[in-house]
């Protein structure tokens, strides 16, 4: 079992606080009284981002003895809010949702068409971020766990084969023998009691839709998660503090989940070589004499920049997620400061196919008001020859009765967005059109289709806005940007210039199938053991 990433052990209570007062915050073991930012540094390793990739690398970084600072956009979540917990509630979001909001934006907007569902909140770096770029919004996680902080922690390894035809470069057997077990294990992945499931009030939404893809002659699977079911079962049992069970998610867990900061960045932190700078976000990244250096912003906690510093690096590791890593990339190479970056670098961005639906069920057919946030079921009709389709079966925590089924889709979707970078607003800008959402949309509606006329049951169309029955406008699951074997070598070494490495979900070129973290650790797993062992271990110094 990891460490838990906790103020017990990284900083003095009142230094934490001290330090989040003033925003920028330095974590780490060997840094306990260091909480002003540095003028100028040098990390033998620096590490952007403090997500899946981003994780892996610090922590197999620091294991062969380099020592390591993480920058991260977003703040450590560890601090109590006046209603002594660290994250809000989902149905009653604060300043914490969201980061940089006057108003939340949640998914799912409106409820029987009323705007019921987003709330006024202050500007704040709250933990789930909503990216737009006209027909295409991307959710994200901000903070020390990046994604893991917010998402729903379903950990499903690809069906081999398809992992095959997306990464046909990668060796499947080294993944599946080694890696996936690798992360599957690091991250904590547990299922959940079979008997438990059949029984209980909190998972009654996920059985009603299994009896509706059985009557449709559609299989479903059990779905991982790294939520603990043995809290969950406590929390049921009323002796352990409800999250899961108290409509928990999106804005974050208070209990249960194995988010990063208790699983890789506890045990990278534990090493004593590792410290983490929050709400220090990087700016850009040029060459140096000793490497690389990067320009980062630190900022307080309304968003104003307090400082801007260069840290010199022999080794940049890449791992603000698909759109920040393309974005620091791509604005690398069309101000010329990284020049010789492939023109791969933008290309190949997908949003793994991801479309949400919601049927109605009959009254006679009851959901349940009692919903565990956590899905454990997936519709799965990925072999179906024109229309694959992995649905997970999502939860509607409304705490009563709605006769919902709602369903996040993922969907095989050749199209592929890329990115152009906008000079007079130094930012990335997807070229995706809603068109391209078309084999997604259709592929769900072959799905949900035959779902409700087995089921004699209809499309709920007041939940997503624009009386749509398919939410096809945002997702989850960005994809790619920086793939492997094209933007990068084989092992996520940038094309172009020594010393800068891709480590996060932007390696993926756009669609996987199904969820995608564990193939992210997996993959930044396999990765990295060969980064250290070619490149750091034989080089110690870097340049
Ligand atoms: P990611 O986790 O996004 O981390 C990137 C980090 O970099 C973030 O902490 C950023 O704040 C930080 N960053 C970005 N730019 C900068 C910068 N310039 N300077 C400093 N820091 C920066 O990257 N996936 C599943 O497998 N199962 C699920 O159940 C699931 N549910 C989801 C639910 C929601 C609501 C969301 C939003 C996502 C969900 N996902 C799920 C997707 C999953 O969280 C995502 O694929 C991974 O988090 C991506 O991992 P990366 O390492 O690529």
């Amino acid at each position: 079992m990891t460490p838990q990433l906790t103020r017990r052990h990284l900083l003095g209570a009142a230094a934490l606080q001290t330090a989040a007062a003033l925003g920028f915050t330095r974590v780490g073991l060997a840094s306990a009284q260091a909480v002003q930012p540095p003028a100028a540094d040098h990390a033998p390793a620096l590490v952007i981002g403090s997500g899946y990739g981003a994780a892996v690398a610090a922590l197999r970084l620091a294991r062969a003895g380099v020592r390591t600072v993480v920058l991260e956009m977003g703040r450590l979540w560890e601090t109590p809010g006046p209603d002594g917990k660290v994250f809000c509630r989902t149905i009653a979001p604060d300043h914490r949702s969201m980061w940089f909001r006057t108003r939340t934006e949640a998914p799912l907007a409106t409820f029987l068409w009323l705007d019921v569902v987003n709330r006024n909140i202050s500007p704040y770096p709250g933990v789930l971020d909503r990216i737009d770029y006209g027909d295409m919004a991307v959710y994200v996680g901000r903070g020390v766990g990046g994604g893991s902080l917010v998402n729903g922690g379903m950990a499903v390894t690809p069906p081999r084969s398809y992992f095959s035809e997306v990464l046909p470069q990668v060796d499947a057997d080294a993944m599946y023998g080694t890696y996936f077990p690798r992360a599957r294990s690091a991250l904590g992945v547990n299922s959940i009691d079979r008997a438990w499931f059949e029984s209980t009030p909190w998972y009654r939404y996920s059985r009603v839709s299994r009896a509706h893809a059985a009557r449709a002659g559609i299989g479903t699977v059990f779905v991982p998660n790294v939520y603990d079911f043995d809290h969950m079962r406590r929390e049921a049992a009323g002796t352990a503090p409800k999250s899961a069970l108290a409509g928990e998610v999106l804005y974050g867990n208070n209990h249960g989940k194995r988010s990063l900061d208790k699983t890789y960045l506890a045990a990278a932190l534990a090493t004593g070589l590792v410290t983490v700078e929050t709400l220090s976000r990087v700016r850009a990244v040029r060459p140096h004499a000793r490497g690389h250096v990067v320009t980062v912003e630190r900022l307080d906690l309304r968003g104003r920049v307090r400082a801007t510093d260069e840290i010199t690096t022999s080794r940049l590791f890449l791992g603000a997620g698909s759109l920040g890593t393309t974005e620091l990339l791509l604005r690398a190479r069309e101000t010329g400061a990284l020049p010789d970056l492939s023109p791969e670098v933008g290309r190949g961005w997908g949003h793994n196919g991801n479309v949400m639906a919601a049927r109605a069920n009959h009254v006679w057919d009851p959901v349940g008001a009692r919903q565990s946030t956590m899905p454990v079921l997936g519709i799965d009709d990925w072999n179906n020859p024109t229309h694959p389709v992995f649905a997970e079966v999502a939860p509607l925590p409304m705490g009563l009765e709605h006769w919902i089924s709602l369903y996040l889709a993922i969907t095989k979707n050749p199209e592929r967005g890329h990115f152009v970078y906008d000079a007079v607003r130094d930012r990335a800008r997807l070229r995706w059109s809603r068109d391209q959402n078309g084999p997604s949309v259709a592929a769900a509606r072959s799905l949900f289709g035959r779902l409700n006329r087995v089921n004699g049951t209809v499309y709920r169309h007041d939940l997503f806005g624009g009386n749509r029955a398919i939410a096809d406008d945002f997702t989850y699951h960005p994809l790619g940007g920086c793939v492997l074997g094209r933007a990068t070598d084989l092992y996520g070494r940038v094309r172009g210039h020594r010393g800068i490495y891709v480590v996060d979900g932007s390696l993926i070129p756009g669609s996987l199938g199904v969820n995608p973290f564990v193939t992210i650790t997996a993959l930044a797993e396999r990765n990295m053991e060969r980064i250290i062992r070619e490149d750091v271990l034989r080089d110690p110094r870097g340049r």
